[in-house]
């Protein structure tokens, strides 16, 4: 647990998320020296320190209370979510805000020349993933039974490798479905970043700092709408 009198914010190190997470601190008044090869980045006018990570260590030092806060895929948080759940494991985090960045979709695509018509099309489908919990829920929810195969990167070259006769993946454009041959037939998933706060208690100064931020991050966007 954090106990430090400075607040903690852990965000994407590099990836879809890692600038737009800094430029919304940023557009929130906290000034920090960006040193790239650092973990950790302080800021020099708050008492709030960045902690940069891979975006699915995210939740697990959210839900531990390893960090205050942390910005994340709402994706990555709900598989993680739910997959201790699935395991008989109970997490705990306060949702503060979604933000208006990071959009994208959690979608089951075929091979453009296999017809389709509805879910019961998949019945008994070997279906590629990393997002194994999300998937499944969402096929539970259908009562369609399915084979999952996990993988943690390249899935849309899945079919075309024999690995797989569908997949399900993030997909914003939709070019890299288009690229792979594949086509969109189910959005099983909708997701933005968001703002989480760890559940344990963070002390008044701290949590003055917290409804500080999240207010100016409501200001900044509702400048954006
Ligand atoms: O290294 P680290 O583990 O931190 O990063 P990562 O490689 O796991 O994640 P990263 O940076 O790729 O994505 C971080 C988060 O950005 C995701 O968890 C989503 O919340 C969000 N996001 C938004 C996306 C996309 N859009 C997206 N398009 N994440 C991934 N993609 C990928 C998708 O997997 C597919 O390969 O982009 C491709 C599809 O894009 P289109 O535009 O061709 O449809
Ligand atoms: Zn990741």
């Amino acid at each position: 647990m954090s106990n430090s009198k400075r607040l903690r914010v852990a965000i994407q190190k590099s990836g879809r998320l890692s600038k737009e997470s800094q430029s919304l601190l940023k557009l929130c008044g906290v000034k920090i020296n960006w040193n790239e090869q650092r973990l950790i980045a302080y800021s020099e006018n708050m008492p709030l320190d960045i902690l940069r990570v891979r975006d699915d260590d995210i939740p697990g030092l959210v839900f531990d209370g390893v960090v205050d806060l942390g910005i994340i895929g709402e994706n990555v948080l709900e598989e993680q979510e739910l997959g201790c759940k699935f395991a008989g494991v109970g997490v705990q985090y306060k949702m503060l805000t979604r933000l208006d960045f990071g959009a994208c979709r959690l979608s089951i695509a075929l091979p453009r020349d296999v017809p389709y018509s509805s879910i019961e099309d998949l019945k008994d489908a070997r279906i590629a993933t990393s997002y194994p919990n999300l998937l499944k829920r969402y096929m539970q929810q259908q009562n369609v039974p399915f084979k999952n195969c996990l993988l943690t990167g390249s899935v849309e070259v899945a079919p075309t490798a024999g690995l797989a006769s569908a997949i399900c993946d993030l997909v914003s454009s939709g070019a890299t479905l288009e690229a792979n041959g594949l086509r969109e037939v189910e959005v099983i998933y909708q997701s933005k970043a968001c703002l989480i706060q760890r559940v344990a208690e963070l002390g008044e100064e701290k949590q003055a700092l917290v409804d500080k931020l999240l207010t100016r991050i409501q200001g900044v966007q509702q400048a954006n709408e």
